[in-house]
């Protein structure tokens, strides 16, 4: 009895491992409806992310993709739940120059806020909530600056409400050109 019972046990372990190395993708890259590229020249070499998060509060995955020299895009997701993907593009969001892209509730108001890094002037754009975004406000202080901007990090400080945020900066664009 035990034997037929290892057996039988053994057996649905074997099946289940076959059946997850059968697990396959199937692409849908055509479901975003354009072609995102992150292109560009020696200022795009650093670079290159994609902020997933969900600003709409489907719990579907959206995503924001910067496109360095080309387009960056806000893809909504639309898909059915277990079904085709689709994405909606939210084409007023659309920066070129843009390196990276962090989603954050900076004002915490349970709207993901996001935090967009270009070589150029650094955007904050504030969520409404439904993937809505507007730049941030003036009384947000704000300064974008204009440096090559690759990376980028925050932090909510003991008892502080609002975070600091930190950019990195890469090669002075100014001072290389002028030794090259
Ligand atoms: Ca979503
Ligand atoms: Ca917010
Ligand atoms: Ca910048």
């Amino acid at each position: 009895m035990i034997y037929r019972l290892c057996t039988a046990l053994l057996f649905a372990l074997l099946s289940s491992l076959t059946a997850r190395a059968e697990l396959a993708f199937l692409s849908r890259s055509d479901a975003i409806g354009v072609e995102q590229i992150y292109q560009g020249g020696w200022n795009h070499f650093v670079g290159g992310g994609v902020a997933v998060f969900d600003c709409n509060d489907d719990h579907m995955p959206d995503f924001y993709a910067a496109g360095g020299g080309g387009a960056s895009r806000l893809f909504v997701n639309r898909s059915d739940q277990g079904g085709l993907l689709s994405f909606e593009i939210v084409a007023t969001l659309s920066l070129d120059e843009v390196i990276g892209a962090y989603p954050l509730d900076i004002d915490s108001d349970s709207n993901l806020d996001l935090v967009i890094l270009r070589d150029g002037s650094n955007t904050v754009l504030k969520g409404f909530g439904g993937c809505q975004f507007e730049p941030a406000p003036s009384e947000w202080n704000f300064e974008g600056g204009d440096e090559w901007t690759t990376s980028f990090t925050a932090t909510f400080e003991n008892g502080e409400v609002w975070p600091t945020l930190a950019f990195g900066n890469y090669v002075d664009e100014k001072k290389s050109r002028r030794t090259v």
